[in-house]
């Protein structure tokens, strides 16, 4: 087995350990808030992405982002859910990373992120890099070193 020296892991490109767009669980920003909730709880996952119809990143959707814009001052607010707009709730404050980035980039910033949505030069989403791949990559290196 070949380990690559710290330098090297660092200097890793992300491209290859993305989960591609086509695997990755996510909504557009004009789906209604019940849409959402429905393919976080049958996926899931706490927090997906949400995509443009050009697939261009636009924000980040959770199950609790969607519960606390329908709660209201006594009870949940469930009829809310049909009306209500991915874009109205979604959060923008999420990072993305250059699929050119490399590991270094992208450990500094799953820290504060369970993962990253991954663009093109262009602007395109082009997939997930998780918390879950990195480690395991950073295992495999720890290991065979
Ligand atoms: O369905 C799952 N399959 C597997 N193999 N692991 C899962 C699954 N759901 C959750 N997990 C595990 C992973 O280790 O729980 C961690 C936290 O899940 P999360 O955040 O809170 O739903 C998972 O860690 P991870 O793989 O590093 O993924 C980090 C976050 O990335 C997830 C979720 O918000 C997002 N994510 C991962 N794969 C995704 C996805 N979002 C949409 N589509 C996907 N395919
Ligand atoms: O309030 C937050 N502040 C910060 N800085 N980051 C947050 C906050 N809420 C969520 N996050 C981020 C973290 O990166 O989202 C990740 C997933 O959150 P989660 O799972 O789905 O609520 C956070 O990743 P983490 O810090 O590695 O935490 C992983 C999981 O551990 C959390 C939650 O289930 C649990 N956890 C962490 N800190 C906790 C906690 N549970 C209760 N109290 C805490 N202080």
């Amino acid at each position: 087995m070949i380990s690559l020296s710290g330098k090297e892991f660092l200097e890793t490109n992300i491209k290859e350990f993305i989960i591609p767009s086509e695997k990755v669980a996510h909504v557009q920003a004009g789906n209604s808030l019940e849409h959402a909730l429905l393919l976080l709880t049958k996926s899931g996952y706490s927090a997906i992405p949400v995509l443009d119809p050009k697939y261009r990143f636009q924000g980040l959707i959770s199950s609790s982002l969607i519960t606390d814009a329908v709660l209201g001052l006594e009870r949940f607010e469930f009829e809310k859910l049909e009306t209500m707009r991915v874009e109205e709730v979604m959060t923008k404050d999420f990072p993305t990373i250059s699929i050119h980035a490399d590991f270094k980039k992208a450990i500094e910033l799953l820290i504060d992120h369970p993962f990253l949505c991954v663009v093109s030069d262009e602007d395109y989403f082009e997939g997930i890099m998780t918390r879950r791949v990195m480690l395991k990559q950073l295992r495999k290196n720890i290991y065979h070193s």
